[in-house]
């Protein structure tokens, strides 16, 4: 069965192998797997379009053959019992036999197991934004982590007022960096609600479930940038938290390790440092367009009903500990989720000062920056 199904891949690649063919099938991928599907999808297609020509080309004789002009009589029998045993017993074989294929590659596709030299990633759905955890790569004591958000600006899809980018809400500030020719299990759950975490370019489609894990193996071929998407409706910006996974050679995947270990060393080093408030301002404003904007809005006014203003807050303008503690613990059973995993000491900071002294909020609050050392001071005390 394997042999044929790579010869008919093989045909079909060769005839559907021009661009404008490619562009209106199902994409090829870049894994062995992917590309099995793509071969049985192909198989189908074929065994669809010969009993397409068969059946059709019957009807159409028949029309033509026995048309009226032509002073056919009719025929006059009401049962025809082998013609009836046919009709049944051809399809089930052909359906039959076109299970065997399927739930062949099915098999392969839920094998689970992990693999000698592999990796393991866990993939956790937030409302709206993936978090991606390297089980085997250590920081610290921890294993690295991060949050992938999405970069479009949101006056290429809210207003339409800007000329909309090549990688139009398919961006994020955090691509998932992983080695090709290596087996790469994703361990995928959720934090809230259920998302699915999809990558057409892998043939990777699992749901991401609080409280389960379900597992998808694969092994990329071909190095590249791989873009996917959330696809199960998960709230109101579900459109808006897409996947992006870079595929490098083991060196390169090797190195990017090491940056992000550098990286966390450097953080000591930062949450330590003498900070201006422009230094906080000019980051935390990048990180509130990115991280809270969807929420609070741009301008801070937040959408009435939904998500409070946090322009004229009180929270916002009085005392620094009241927004240290929402923002370290999320307020529970609302939208507003804990960001102690998802921000540094210095973006904390940095956020808050932003949220702070923007808006006005400076003039009529108590105006007081929040530095790294204060987030420091909280996880000392809480965590
Ligand atoms: C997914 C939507 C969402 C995002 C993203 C979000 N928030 Fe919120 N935020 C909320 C909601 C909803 C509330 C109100 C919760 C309640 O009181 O029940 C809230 C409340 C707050 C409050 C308290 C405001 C008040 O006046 O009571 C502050 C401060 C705040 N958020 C800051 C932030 C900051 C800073 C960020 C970015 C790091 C952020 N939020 C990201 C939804 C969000
Ligand atoms: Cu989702």
């Amino acid at each position: 069965m394997k042999k044929e199904l790579g010869l008919i891949t093989l045909l079909s690649i060769s005839l559907f192998s021009s661009a404008d063919w490619l562009d209106v099938n199902m994409p090829m991928g870049v894994t062995d797997i992917s590309q099995d599907v793509f071969g049985l999808h192909m198989l189908m297609f074929w065994i669809m379009v010969a009993i397409g020509v068969v059946v059709f080309g019957v009807l159409f004789y028949a029309m033509w053959k026995y048309r009226r002009s032509n002073n056919k009589k009719p025929a006059k029998f009401e049962e025809n019992h082998k013609l009836e045993m046919a009709w049944t017993i051809v399809p089930t074989i052909i359906l039959v036999l076109m299970a065997l294929p399927a739930s062949s590659l099915l098999k392969k596709m839920y094998d689970h197991d992990a693999e000698e030299g592999g990796i393991d990633i866990q993939v956790i759905g937030w409302q709206w934004k993936w978090q991606y955890k390297y089980l085997d790569e250590k920081v610290g004591e921890k294993p690295l982590s991060f949050f992938s958000n999405l970069t479009t600006p949101a006056d290429q899809y809210e207003t339409n007022q800007a000329e909309k980018g090549a990688h139009y809400l398919l961006e994020v500030d955090e691509e998932v960096v992983v080695p090709i020719n290596t087996p790469i299990r994703f361990l995928i759950t959720s934090n809230d609600v259920i998302h699915s975490w999809y990558m057409s370019d892998f043939a990777v489609k699992q749901d991401a479930i609080p409280g389960f894990i379900n597992v998808a193996k694969t092994t990329i071929n071909v190095p590249g940038t791989y873009r996917g998407n959330c696809t199960e409706l998960c709230g109101e910006r579900h459109a808006y938290m897409p996947i992006v996974v870079r595929a490098v050679t083991e060196e390169e995947y090797q190195d990017w390790i090491q940056q992000k270990r550098d990286a966390a060393e450097q953080l000591a080093f930062l949450t330590e440092k003498e900070w201006t408030v422009d230094e906080l301002l000019s980051q935390g404003e990048e990180i509130y367009n990115t991280r809270c904007a969807a929420c609070h809005q741009i301008n801070g006014a937040g959408i009435p009903g939904f998500y409070p203003a946090l322009a004229g807050s009180a929270v916002v303008m009085n005392d620094k500990s009241a927004q240290i503690e929402i923002l370290m613990e999320g307020i529970r059973g609302s939208q507003m989720q804990s960001f102690a995993e998802q921000l540094n000491e210095v973006e904390m900071a940095s956020v808050i000062t932003f949220t702070r002294m923007s808006w006005n909020n400076d003039k009529n609050g108590d105006g007081t920056v929040v530095v790294p050392k204060d987030i420091v001071d909280y996880k000392n005390i809480n965590l």
